[in-house]
């Protein structure tokens, strides 16, 4: 045994300034207790105008420091992680896990297939033995043409792997490399190669796409895989059976690159689908997946990432693996995540897709706090968590296991047996979706299940390198972004309101600590209410002539001033040092309120509804495409609005309502006849002036830009209409 046999794979370092945080926390908190002393000592007598309008921002308040106590928690004790892959390498290279890879997509449409295969060959082209290596698509579009682009991409891999390890490309998705890689120049016959590959690339994506425009598959093409023959049978993306091809069967002595190394097995799924059974959307796609691969490649981890999450960095297995293979802590670590990154963020980001501060910032905060959520994309798991195994302190990884797979069974053999596992009846009766693999019945499937494998014992790492791991496509439209948060918010707090909670889920099972950190995101949708309040109500009580707040010669304003300067000061601060701009984080906070008074009050709508057995749920999956005209406005950053959509109606009433209450205030400020007007209402004005100014693009969007992109009439009609009314009600 060498010496360094005993050295750790990772370790874990502290956040520096904490001392720091816990200071202004400590401010924060004081300066809360002033405010709430001031609401409690001030509020105004019964009959007097304004108690409830009082009480009610008094209980906005109280749930705001609610919520920031949660996020204090989370942010707490942060801690970066840090891996030893040459100390990996020297002590396993021989003895390295076999990996699957599950690679997710839904619609041929909205996730088009050139897009699927670049992930796939991305996660193909891994600096890993390629014969230890197992990907499998689950394509839940049932589309021909991703299985076409997946039939080429299974060809090109052939050269594609060897080019990559000639000329370390990096990253190793071709769309990706292709988009900024320079020709290299000096030796001829490298440039040579080099040019050649990137025409056959560009030959295979041409084809591909040509072949989707054209919406069939010639009889030329479909003579060259059996696979075609499937979907004869297929009805309908929802009617069909199980199509499971071996595209390429890693066991097979004639699966070799061009330079004769062996290639990763390769699978396209698609699970059988009835309208009769339930399919559960992404997660019985990865449970339908977790039983095909035990029984083709039964690697002992398991990665999944999203189609349009291609692989950045062509060393993340092993990083991954220096957790799960510590010799001290490995054991019990049941999952290491990698943060979700985006490629395509602009530089002021107006959507705020970039999840900076949660994913440099929360997630450590979490990982601190006892673990790392699951966020269903990018994640490492070992195969006994999504089994549902429990952790127990003698459990021992086995590195070596082997596949179900017995010697003489031939690829096709192999096939026919797999096909029974993504049967849509497999699991009628059957713990899957409740305590084996993925969980069903909610939104947010990741999360809840990520939960539930922590109370199980397991621990989870969360590990955010320089260089990160995945990158993926951001939401490049305002109503794609709300959308998105709509179904994070309901399905997150469907998880707090129902028996999985993590109070009850994770009572003595899970540290306090992580229990509430889950809040921070469980509690998104409730959020909603005490800010319509904040946005609504003193606007309108200002309107009416009803102060709120402490007069500006009070020496109680100094605690509203100095908590909400410092607050936001912070917020800054913390935005900045992620990488954002002030623009960008301008943008961050508009977002933050539409995403509270839309996003989060349609979510929480939606589950009291369903709750009440109303609507049905029904699965957005948010574009990854758009039309050139939409790109070139989100990299101008231009708002993009252009449907009328309820969400924008709410959005354009809020902005007026609270330009109709400024310019009211304003006048009656200028006008100067009632004495004290300002003393009185200072705070409120500019409450109400910091609201229009946040909502600048929105007064644009619905009078000064003439675009399509632009609100429709029918938005400013119906918004101009609500927001005179309330004024009109308030006033009379
Ligand atoms: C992605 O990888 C490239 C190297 O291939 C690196 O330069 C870049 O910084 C990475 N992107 C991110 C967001 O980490
Ligand atoms: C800035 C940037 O890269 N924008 C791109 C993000 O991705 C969408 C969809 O693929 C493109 O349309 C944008 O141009």
């Amino acid at each position: 045994m060498a010496k360094d046999d005993n050295l750790p794979l990772f370790e874990t370092k502290l956040a520096k300034g904490r001392i720091l945080f816990q200071f202004y926390s400590l401010l924060i908190f004081v300066g809360t207790c002033f405010i709430f002393a001031y609401r409690l000592s001030h509020i105004p007598a019964i009959g007097e105008p304004g108690r409830w309008a009082w009480i009610g921002l008094f209980c906005s308040e109280l749930w705001f420091c609610f919520y920031w106590f949660v996020t204090t928690v989370v942010r707490w004790n942060p801690i970066y992680r840090n891996t030893f892959k040459d100390r990996l390498s020297h002590r396993y290279e021989k003895a390295l896990p076999g990996i699957d890879i599950f690679v997710c997509t839904a619609d041929p449409v909205i996730e088009p297939p050139v897009m699927v295969i670049n992930t796939i060959l991305s996660v193909m082209a891994y600096d890993y033995p390629p014969e230890k290596l197992n990907v499998y698509l689950s394509d839940d579009g049932a589309s021909e043409f991703t299985f076409y682009a997946m039939l080429e991409a299974s060809r090109f891999s052939k050269i594609w792997l060897p080019f990559c390890k000639k000329f370390k490309v990096e990253p190793r998705s071709p769309e990706a490399y292709f988009r900024t890689a320079v020709e290299p120049l000096g030796e001829p016959v490298m440039a040579k190669e080099w040019s050649t590959v990137k025409m056959l690339y560009e030959d295979m994506k041409n084809r591909i796409e040509s072949i989707t425009k054209l919406g069939r598959i010639s009889e030329e093409i479909s003579k060259e895989h059996k696979g075609f023959n499937e979907w004869i049978l297929v009805a309908s993306p929802r009617d069909h059976q199980t199509i499971l091809q071996i595209l390429i069967d890693g066991r097979d002595s004639e699966a070799v690159d061009i330079q004769g190394r062996p290639l990763p097995t390769l699978v396209y799924l698609a699970r059988e689908k009835r309208p009769q059974y339930h399919h559960h959307f992404k997660a019985g796609a990865m449970n339908a997946m977790i039983r095909v691969s035990s029984r083709i490649s039964n690697s002992s981890i398991i990665l999944n990432v999203d189609c349009d999450m291609y692989s950045n960095n062509s060393t993340s297995i092993r990083e991954a693996l220096c957790f799960f293979m510590d010799g001290e802590k490995g054991n019990e670590v049941g999952f290491v995540q990698f943060p979700q990154a985006f490629e395509n963020l602009t530089k002021n980001d107006v959507y705020s897709s970039s999840l900076n501060v949660i994913m440099e910032m929360e997630m450590p905060g979490y990982d601190g706090n006892g673990g790392s959520c699951y966020i269903g994309t990018g994640c490492f798991h070992r195969r006994e968590t999504l089994s549902g195994q429990k952790y127990s302190k003698n459990f021992k990884a086995d590195w070596k296991r082997l596949s179900n797979r017995s010697v003489k069974e031939s690829t096709s053999v192999l096939e026919e047996k797999c096909k029974v596992l993504a049967s849509s009846s497999y699991e009628e009766n059957s713990q899957w979706g409740k305590e084996m693999g993925l969980k069903y019945d909610c939104a947010v499937e990741d999360l809840l299940t990520g939960l539930s494998i922590q109370c199980r014992g397991w621990k989870s790492i969360y590990f955010n390198p320089e260089r990160k791991g995945f990158l993926g496509v951001a939401p490049i439209t305002l109503l794609q972004s709300l959308v998105q948060h709509k179904r994070w918010s309901e399905g997150d707090f469907h998880i707090f309101a129902s028996r999985n909670c993590p109070f009850v889920l994770g009572y003595k099972k899970i540290p306090l600590k992580l229990q509430l950190s889950y809040c921070i995101y469980l509690l998104w949708a409730p959020n909603c209410l005490t800010t319509l309040y904040y946005v609504i109500v003193p606007s309108l009580c200002l309107l009416r002539g009803i102060s709120l707040f402490p007069h500006i010669s009070s020496s109680w304003v100094l605690a509203f001033v100095f908590v909400i300067f410092l607050h936001r000061t912070y917020s800054l601060g913390e935005f900045i040092r992620f990488g954002g701009t002030f623009k960008g984080w301008w943008n961050d906070q508009r977002m933050w309120l539409y995403k509270r008074t839309t996003s989060y009050f349609f979510g929480l709508l939606d589950y009291i509804l369903k709750r009440l057995g109303f609507s049905k749920s029904a699965f957005v999956v948010t574009t990854k495409v758009a039309d050139d005209d939409v790109s070139q406005r989100y990299e101008q950053e231009v708002m993009e609005f252009g449907t009328s959509s309820p969400m924008f109606t709410i959005l354009a009433t809020l902005a007026l309502l609270n330009a109709f209450c400024f310019l009211g205030a304003l006048k009656r400020v200028i006008a100067n006849v009632e004495i004290l007007f300002w003393e009185r209402f200072a705070l409120q004005i500019l409450l109400c002036g910091l609201l229009v100014l946040i909502n600048l693009p929105v007064y644009q969007g619905l009078f000064f830009r003439k675009d399509v992109a632009s609100l429709p009439t029918s938005v400013t009609f119906k918004s101009t209409m609500f927001a005179l009314l309330a004024c009109a009600i308030t006033l009379y």
